[in-house]
């Protein structure tokens, strides 16, 4: 079992696409473990995606991640680091399969209305930077013997 990291971005939320997210990765298999609606200051944006600090889009991709509101999950399944990027599909909605969430949602590279670990490190790290704040996890997290 492998656990990752999920957000419905501002462009998703404002859009009222939650319901929908949710229910493909409902649907697939996962397991839902913690599920939250918060705003992003700059700093945990820049920490979240701090891979592309350099990149000349990084600027814009923190301005729009701080625009609105996410709903920030976590979600528990065999291989769900990548089969929850195969769910959501490419980056560019342009080029993702018909039938993934981006493909199927947006239309534009730089709101693509979900993000998903890419890796067992960029899962744990982003799990922690997400939910391991200062509310208890037991209050966050599915209970062990919860079951399912
Ligand atoms: P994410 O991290 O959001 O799940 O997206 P990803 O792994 O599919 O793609 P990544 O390379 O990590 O890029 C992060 C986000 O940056 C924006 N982006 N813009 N203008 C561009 O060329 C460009 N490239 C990436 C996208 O919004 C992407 O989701
Ligand atoms: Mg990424």
């Amino acid at each position: 079992m492998e656990r990752t990291f999920v957000m419905v971005k501002p462009d998703g939320v404002k859009r009222g696409l939650i319901g929908s997210i949710v229910t493909r990765f409902e649907q697939k298999g996962f397991l839902l473990i913690a599920m939250k609606l918060m705003s992003i200051d700059r700093t945990l944006a820049e920490r979240h995606y701090g891979e592309h600090r350099e990149k000349p889009f990084f600027g814009e991709l923190v301005d729009f991640l701080t625009s609105g509101q996410v709903c920030a999950m976590v979600w528990e399944g065999p291989n769900a680091i990548a089969n929850a990027r195969g769910l959501i599909g490419s980056t560019n909605p342009a080029e993702a399969s018909p039938g993934t969430i981006r493909a199927d949602f947006a239309l534009d590279i730089s709101s693509n209305i979900v993000h998903g670990s890419d890796s067992l490190e960029s899962a744990q790290r982003e799990i922690g930077l997400f939910f391991d704040g200062a509310q208890p996890p037991g209050l966050l997290f599915r209970a062990a013997s919860d079951g399912a």
